[in-house]
């Protein structure tokens, strides 16, 4: 049995996992109790890591235009194409859109390559849409981006304010350790803004149903409130920043009162009182804020509206208190380190004269990008106008994740070149490749991510490259060195990228800059493969890391003062009007991670949400005649998006969520994307994502139906018009067991599923049922006892219980069970599926349900220990708690 250590690929947090290998092969991955970020702890999908690490789905060799290739023809296509295009068009015409889950030295090495050797700016990352926000606001009030303090923060705080952050579901271990520290602590208070009665509310002392968009109101009125109760910190105020009077006198124009402030934001007047109450008189307080505030057209002003109130209160840098940007992806903080946004050079320094010099000279590059390049959703316009003829996307799936998804694949249909590196062989980005790069995925690839602590942890291998995969950084180097570039990008180990960009955020430095590695410089290729997790700065002053900056009240500015600045509150860029009457906000689920090339590998992740969705409220979907339940067709200027109607009390009326996950891979039109548009926030150039005018109607189809397969379908067979009438389908969502795929779908055609399913499916061993008055269809084919496939198809009476349909995969069948099949299998037909709350047991609502009521159960240990939901990555505790409440209400 070997034991490596690594970190978990997915979130933020930067959780430590171990991996441990037996001789057979198998692996499984545990949490690191000795890793700071985690102490042993890890969610529903860390915890579900070893299942995704099979081959299958991968992209393993590279591909020219569909054709299977070698390493060296795909390379020297790309080289001849950069050098042909610069040629005729200039370097601006190449870009790179890059991502938060490159490794350090895969983003280093690409940025290095875009900006000190091609000589453009246009490398964006997908951190665009994600943390630029936080980064401008960071650099207008300190001078740098600079993320101050640590977790320990959360749990030595007496007030954690989270704002637009679910964290219970994106950041599920320090979400645990808030709990457990709250556990502890009876001063330890919880406030939860946020339009969504997320499952972090559950925990709040004080949750602020905030109305989108105005959280900016929210955090001056606080300002002014703070001023009028006299809790502002002069003497640090005199001492370390600038700009208090303007920020106070726009904090008072426009939020100067509670009322004012409550008529805005949507909220009670005494909720507003409390919450500044709250913060005015606890010293230790923290911050946290995550997309709610960063996706937003006033992004960067409610990222300083909050720090304001910081800075205001001297509540920064020290124990317990301060600011805390939280970032999501596992290196979106190494990808601001090394400098990949479009409007940064290098190792945090921006493109001024002197630091254009400097970067230079340290690359020793025959040039320099000279200004900032195109952002994220300007890049890809300038894509969708031909003057971007190339573009390498690597890491990232931007036809799902962009605003204005369908114009995204259009601008990638338009370029001469497109380069896509990945791990997985289908996405809906790589259906757009001229040439696909085969990247090592997690567990095979090895280098550096920083977390949201500045935590620089190592990923490191623990199997063997399979296939021809290769690091990024790699590729970057062979396609750099086909265009002359070889010595500057002559690597053989990540270790000298990493030495590199250490001496590069060292070189000239002398304590000017907040990001310094100048201790990490010499790191031998053995000390760097043990490296420990260390927190940046890491210098000769500070060899063992840094806990918190800014606690000496210097900063990052010429003169070293902080700055706050008067923000103007304004409204979204759209506003819901009688066509488009609501709002649409999107984000995540608890188990999947984003476009689900990995987590949708794992059949228990998907039992908790199987389909795509959208959450109302059920004031709203009543005048509609949207049940809970039904297919809804979402419209948007842009498009549509037609998914399954999801009612709940948790929505704030007049406005639905979506789930930023399904795409056309697995649905027909799930993908909320398409519905987006793409307002940016004029100072950081973030996307609006969570606040898109929408129209709803409930979609009632001819039929529904269901179809359970051993093998997954070819796309086609579900999605082309050629293939079968299934493409008439408004509706179908594909849906991973453990046995079997299922695909969900609906329409309107006229279809002879007799004939239909004869053609496709029929085996000699076939079941087959119709009722045509009924207008019910039912088969199912066999082979040697073992169930290949099952279709129902209903046109008046619900679909039978999937659960149920899914267990004769998993079983040889008995006489019996031949007939169980066709109707609809031990469960009653209709019966509504019972979700999976706990995914590591696979524990359903019902069952804890059942268990509450019949045992008379009071606390998440005691269901723990009646039915074992909770008892793995915690991740559910959120819903058992909810499922207590409602036991003990109906009890009441
Ligand atoms: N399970 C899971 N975890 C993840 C990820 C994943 O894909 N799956 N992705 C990771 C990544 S990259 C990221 S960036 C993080 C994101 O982590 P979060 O930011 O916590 O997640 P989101 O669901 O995008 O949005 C957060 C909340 O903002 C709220 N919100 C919307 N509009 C407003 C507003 O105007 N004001 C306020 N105050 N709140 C608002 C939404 O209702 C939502 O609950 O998650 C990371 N963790
Ligand atoms: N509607 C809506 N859209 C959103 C958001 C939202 O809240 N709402 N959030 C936005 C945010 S915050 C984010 S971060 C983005 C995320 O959006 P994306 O970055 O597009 O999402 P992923 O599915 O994580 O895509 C990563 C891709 O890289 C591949 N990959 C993984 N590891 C490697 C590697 O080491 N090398 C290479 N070459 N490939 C690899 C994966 O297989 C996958 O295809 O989505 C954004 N889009
Ligand atoms: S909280 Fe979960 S997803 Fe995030 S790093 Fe930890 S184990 Fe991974
Ligand atoms: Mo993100």
């Amino acid at each position: 049995m070997t034991q490596i250590h690594s970190t978990c690929p997915y979130c933020g947090v930067g959780c430590g996992v171990v991996a441990s290998h037996d001789e057979q092969g198998s692996i499984q991955i545990s949490g690191d109790k000795t890793h700071p970020a985690n102490f042993g702890r890890l969610c529903s999908k860390g915890s579900a890591l070893a299942e995704t690490l099979d081959l299958s789905d991968r992209l393993l060799q590279p591909e020219v235009h569909g054709q299977v290739s070698t390493w060296d023809h795909a390379l020297d296509t790309i080289a001849d194409g950069f050098k042909e295009i610069i040629d005729t068009h200039g370097a601006d015409a190449i870009a790179f859109y890059v991502s938060g889950q490159l490794l350090t030295e895969d983003y280093y090495a690409v940025n290095k390559f875009c900006k000190g050797f091609l000589g453009t700016a246009n490398i964006d990352t997908n951190s665009r849409l994600c943390m630029a926000s936080s980064v401008a606001g960071h650099k207008r009030a300190f001078g740098s981006d600079t993320v101050a303090g640590n977790y320990e923060d959360l749990e030595q705080a007496e007030l954690v304010v989270l704002v637009g952050s679910n964290l219970a579901w994106c950041h599920p271990v320090l979400f645990q350790r808030l709990s457990a520290a709250k556990a502890e602590n009876d001063n330890l208070k919880v406030v939860v803004i946020d339009p969504r009665r997320t499952a972090t509310a559950d925990l709040a002392d004080l949750y602020l149903p905030v109305q989108a968009g105005t959280d900016v109101w929210l955090f001056n009125g606080l300002l002014h409130f703070l001023r009028t109760h006299d809790r502002l910190n002069y003497e640090f105020l005199d001492e370390h920043t600038h700009g208090l009077g303007a920020a106070l006198k726009t904090a008072r124009d426009t939020a100067g009162s509670i009322p004012l402030v409550a008529q805005v934001c949507g909220l009670e007047e005494h909720a507003v009182a409390s919450f500044y109450n709250m913060f005015a008189r606890t010293e230790k307080t923290v911050t946290v804020y995550s997309q709610g505030v960063n996706q937003s057209s006033a992004g960067t002003d409610k990222v300083n509206s909050i720090i304001n109130c910081h800075l205001a209160t001297g509540r920064i840098g020290k124990v317990g208190m301060g600011p805390f940007s939280v970032t999501g992806q596992p290196n979106a903080m190494g990808g601001r380190e090394v400098g990949a946004l479009a409007n940064q050079l290098a190792a945090h320094m921006d493109f001024k004269p002197e630091y254009l010099d400097l970067v230079q000279d340290f690359w020793q590059s025959p040039t320099i990008a000279p200004k900032a390049g195109l952002t994220a959703v300007d890049l890809f316009h300038a894509a969708a106008e031909g003057k971007i003829k190339a573009i390498w996307v690597m890491a990232t799936n931007p036809v799902v994740s962009m605003p204005e998804a369908d114009l995204v694949k259009q601008a990638l249909g338009r370029c001469e070149l497109v380069i896509v590196s990945d791990c997985a062989r289908n996405t809906d980005t790589t259906e757009m490749a001229h040439v696909l790069l085969p990247a090592l995925a997690w567990g095979e690839k090895d280098g550096t991510v920083t977390n949201s602590e500045r935590r620089i942890s190592r990923q490191r291998a623990f199997l063997p490259a399979p296939g021809e995969a290769k690091p990024d950084w790699w590729s970057v180097a062979q396609v750099a060195k086909r265009m002359g570039f070889g010595d500057a990008f002559a690597y053989e180990h990540h270790a000298e990228i990493f030495r590199e960009h250490a001496a590069l955020s060292a070189y000239q430095n002398n304590g000017s800059r907040d990001f310094d590695l100048s201790a990490l410089t010499t790191l031998t290729a053995e000390e760097y493969q043990y490296l420990q997790p260390i927190q940046w700065p890491v210098t000769a002053d500070c060899p063992n890391g840094t806990e918190r900056l800014f606690g000496n009240g210097q900063f990052f500015t010429p003169d070293r003062q902080a700055k706050l600045l008067p923000v103007e509150p304004r409204a979204p860029k759209h506003l819901p009007t009688a066509e488009y009457p609501l709002i649409l906000n999107s984000g995540r689920i608890r188990d999947q991670w984003h476009t689900m090339t990995r987590t949708g590998k794992v059949p228990r992740l998907q039992t908790h949400l199987s389909e795509p969705f959208l959450e109302m409220h059920p004031d709203d979907a009543e005048p509609l005649a949207i049940a809970d339940g039904d297919i809804v067709e979402v419209t948007s200027p842009l498009g549509r998006m037609c998914v399954k109607a999801k009612l709940s009390k948790r929505q704030r009326r007049g406005s639905v969520f979506a789930p930023m996950h399904w795409n056309r891979q697995n649905s027909a039109a799930g993908k909320v994307g398409t519905l987006i548009a793409g307002e940016v926030d004029p100072v950081s150039n973030q996307p609006e994502f969570k606040h898109t005018p929408v129209a709803v109607r409930r979609y009632q189809p001819k039929w529904q139906g269901v179809l359970l397969t051993r093998e997954p379908l070819p796309l086609q067979q579900v999605g082309d018009a050629e293939q079968a009438p299934l493409t008439e389908m408004r509706y179908w969502a594909k849906v991973r067991h453990a046995d079997c795929w299922r695909y969900e779908f609906a329409g309107d055609s006229v279809v002879d599923w007799r004939r239909w399913a004869r053609e496709h499916f029929a085996l000699p061993d076939w079941l087959e049922f119709q009722d045509r008055s009924q207008g019910r269809y039912r088969c199912a084919s066999v082979e040697d006892n073992v169930l290949q496939v099952c279709l129902f198809v209903e046109t008046q009476a619900k679909l039978p219980a999937r659960k149920a349909l899914a267990a004769y995969f998993e079983k040889e069948l008995a006489p019996a069970d031949r007939l169980g099949i066709l109707s609809g299998g031990s469960a009653q037909a209709g019966a509504c599926d019972d979700t999976t709350v706990c995914a590591c047991f696979g524990v359903s609502r019902s069952t804890i349900v059942e268990a509450i009521q019949s045992q008379n159960l009071s606390s998440v240990a005691a269901v723990t220990q009646a039915v074992k939901a909770g008892g793995g990555c915690g991740s559910c505790i959120p819903e058992l708690k909810a499922l207590l409440k409602q036991g003990k209400a109906a009890v009441a």
